[in-house]
């Protein structure tokens, strides 16, 4: 375990300039309980290992799911993810703080007029040995890009999603505290429901106590993909803390 970690925090350094690639949304369905090609002996070979690159989505804050009624909303999602590798909406129609499937499905897919797409690297540091962290208490990754600020102090109203493969080895944590909604698929089962418009929350996936219901195996490899939507001023906030020692990139 010692040793995979140490080669995880080299190959970081040694791979930067390979982080600006655009994510590959598409699906990818065989073998979820099967080792994948990249195992890890691959990352001794210089696989991107210990960093990550997130797909941003700018939206106006006159979308219909933005801006919209307050708080919590669990069950937006359906407890697997989709054959195209996107949440699918669950709900039959509105919900509290989405306008229904329609709306919903445009804030991970590239729709012209509706959404601008960027790409940028989302570092994790490593303190202490073994857990991987990425803080940012002011997330505002679009400042600027896309529609703009559309008059507030920052670029607020975007979504964002990550896509990566991990071994599970045992005793992995994966937390994310922030808001406004996020969504955590592990082996293409939802781990981690933060849905609706709200402060700061957080939750935890502990992989061993969930190992069943999430269908994993230690030694075993599997997606693990992340969405979250910022949807609400005044505050964007996106905490992600794990002791997985090694994403490689999807
Ligand atoms: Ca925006
Ligand atoms: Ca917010």
């Amino acid at each position: 375990m010692r040793r995979a970690v140490i080669v995880g925090v080299l190959v970081l350094g040694a791979c930067g300039s390979r982080l600006a690639t655009q994510v590959d949304g598409g699906g990818d369905d065989a073998g979820t309980d099967a080792p994948l090609a990249d195992s890890p002996a691959s990352i001794v070979d210089g696989q991107a290992c210990g960093a990550l690159t997130v797909v941003l989505r700018d939206f106006q804050a006159s979308h219909p799911d933005f801006e919209h009624a307050l708080g919590d909303d669990r069950g937006l999602v359906q407890p697997v993810l989709g054959t195209d590798n996107k949440p699918v909406y669950a709900p039959a129609g509105a919900t509290t703080t989405v306008s229904g499937a329609t709306s919903f499905d445009q804030w991970y897919r590239d729709v012209p007029g509706v959404n601008m797409t960027f790409t940028q690297p989302l570092p994790l540091t490593e303190s202490p040995p073994g857990t991987f962290t990425f803080d940012d208490q002011t997330f505002f990754p679009l400042d600027g890009l896309g529609f703009g600020n559309e008059g507030n102090a920052d670029n607020f109203h975007f979504t964002s999603e990550i896509h990566g493969t991990f071994t599970y080895r045992g005793g992995e944590v994966f937390q994310f505290v922030g808001d406004d909604d996020v969504f955590v698929f592990v082996n293409k089962r939802l781990a981690l429901d933060l849905g609706g418009i709200h402060g700061a929350e957080s939750q935890t996936v502990d992989f061993d106590a969930s190992a069943g219901q999430l269908g994993i195996t230690p030694g075993m490899t599997y997606q693990l993909d992340v969405f979250h939507a910022e949807r609400h001023t005044t505050q964007s906030t996106f905490r992600m803390v794990t002791t997985i020692d090694c994403f490689i990139i999807q």
